[in-house]
């Protein structure tokens, strides 16, 4: 008998199958038992009905604990009331491994609890349908990029030096050395941008977040494109690119998993060209009007990007921030010094920021200068420097934080869903 998944079902109708999966829901009316099995790729009712099955086989039915593994063969049926539209009139029950009892129940469970049973929470449909979102995310990454001749181009994970700040630094014990886990591939990627033209790196980072936020984890994966002979006007159009066919796939290929996370995807729709783009002193004045307390020189935090990015039907593009407040690689406004060559896209409906990035400062003194005023330590950035030694070009790039991103298509509050198994300050189990 021929073993197939339940989202093939369609294909079968009328036809003997085999599904093997697990116990999702039981119930019975004395003389019929249905049991909900759960594949990974759906749900299907099963029917046990009494003269079909011998004795044995209907009384399991009736008593197979939760999450039990089975296998189940009959005939696949459509019935309009079934989850997925088709059900299976069973003619024999395996039990390959009978559960103990499930400590996840259809019932409120704290989060706190849900976390600590992470590697059981991931079975429920709705963590099912958030990680094929995922998933479908970083194809359309990978898609859209491999499409535009992009080169995939792995950054390394153990680093000598920081890219985002001294103070989020994981340090590790390498050989009795210093050693860091990498905030961002960044800088590998501009010398990646010098010899392939355009690259982009997409792996897992590691920020030490010391606040409890909707928005942070420790461990995030983001993606980075760097190009080569790009300014600030070329990468902001490469991000918006990039955002609405992330949009545009995700609601193509994913419409059931949105659906089954009661996502209103009105909103998604708007997600089209062009995207508003505004200065930092622009977005400072939408935010004093909205009665923000902020003063010039300080980086938007989370109420001031919820604030922004409820402010727009589209995601915003902020531009041109003081350069005080950001990161040291970053060019300056040639026309304001005191400006950085910068953009953060925030996402719509209060999401904030998603990406960051911007022009990089191409001039060997000037970088020189710039890791001096940040304190950072100059033999860790030889090889970075050397990039503005030979042959030297305008180049920008961006990284996109792929949890964010997720929430906000899932349009979901907490990051922490996003990713299978999450990293925040004080949990690192499972
Ligand atoms: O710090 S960023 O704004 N920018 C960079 O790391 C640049 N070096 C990227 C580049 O130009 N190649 O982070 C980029 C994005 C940000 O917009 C978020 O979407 C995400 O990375 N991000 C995070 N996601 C989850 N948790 C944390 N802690 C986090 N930090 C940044």
């Amino acid at each position: 008998m021929t073993w197939v998944y339940i989202n093939q079902l369609a294909e079968y109708e009328g036809k003997e199958v085999e599904l093997r999966g697990w116990v999702y829901h039981r119930r019975s009316s004395g003389k019929i038992h249905f049991l909900v099995i759960r594949d990974g790729t759906g749900l299907c009712q099963c029917v046990i009905f009494q003269p079909e099955v011998s004795p044995e086989v209907f009384e399991l039915a009736d008593h197979i604990p939760l999450e039990s593994s089975v296998i189940v063969r009959g005939k696949v049926r459509a019935d309009k009331r079934a989850p997925g539209g088709y059900e299976l009139g069973v003619a024999e029950l395996e039990v390959v491994h009978q559960a103990e009892e499930y400590p996840i129940q259809p019932k409120e469970h704290g989060v706190d609890f849900l976390l600590r049973h992470r590697h059981l929470w991931l079975r429920s449909p709705r963590q099912n349908a958030i990680m094929r979102i995922r998933h479908q995310v970083i194809k359309a990454i990978r898609d859209f990029f491999d499409q535009r001749g992009f080169v995939l181009l792995d950054a390394p994970v153990f680093t000598p030096s920081a890219c985002e700040g001294t103070t989020t630094l994981f340090e590790v014990n390498y050989f009795g050395e210093p050693a860091y886990l990498t905030q961002s591939g960044q800088l590998y990627m501009e010398a990646g941008a010098m010899a392939l033209g355009k690259v982009y790196c997409f792996g897992p980072t590691f920020r030490a977040e010391k606040s409890k936020t909707r928005r942070h984890l420790t461990e995030f994966w983001m993606v980075e494109p760097e190009v080569a002979w790009y300014h600030l006007e070329d990468i902001m159009e490469l991000a918006e690119d990039l955002v609405v066919y992330i949009v545009e796939q995700v609601l193509e290929q994913r419409k059931e998993e949105l659906k089954r996370l009661e996502r209103d995807t009105s909103p998604l729709e708007e997600v089209k060209k062009p995207f508003p783009r505004i200065s930092y002193d622009q977005a400072l004045k939408i935010l004093k009007e909205k009665g923000a307390e902020i003063e010039w020189g300080k980086d938007f935090g989370g109420d001031e990007e919820t604030l922004l990015s409820q402010h727009f039907s589209r995601p915003v593009m902020i531009h041109r921030y003081p350069a005080g407040c950001k990161a040291f690689y970053m060019a300056r406004d040639p026309k304001n010094p005191r400006l950085a060559l910068c953009v953060d896209m925030l996402a719509s409906e209060g999401y904030g920021e998603i990406i960051g990035g911007g022009e990089r400062e191409w001039d060997y003194q000037r970088l020189l200068e710039r890791i001096e005023e940040h304190n950072l330590p100059g033999q860790a950035f030889g090889w970075y420097l050397d990039l503005r030694r030979y042959g030297s070009v305008p180049h920008s790039g961006f990284g996109l934080g792929i949890e964010r991103t997720v929430a906000w298509l899932c349009g979901i509050h907490h990051i922490r869903e996003t990713i299978p198994f999450p990293r925040m300050l004080e949990r690192i189990y499972p």
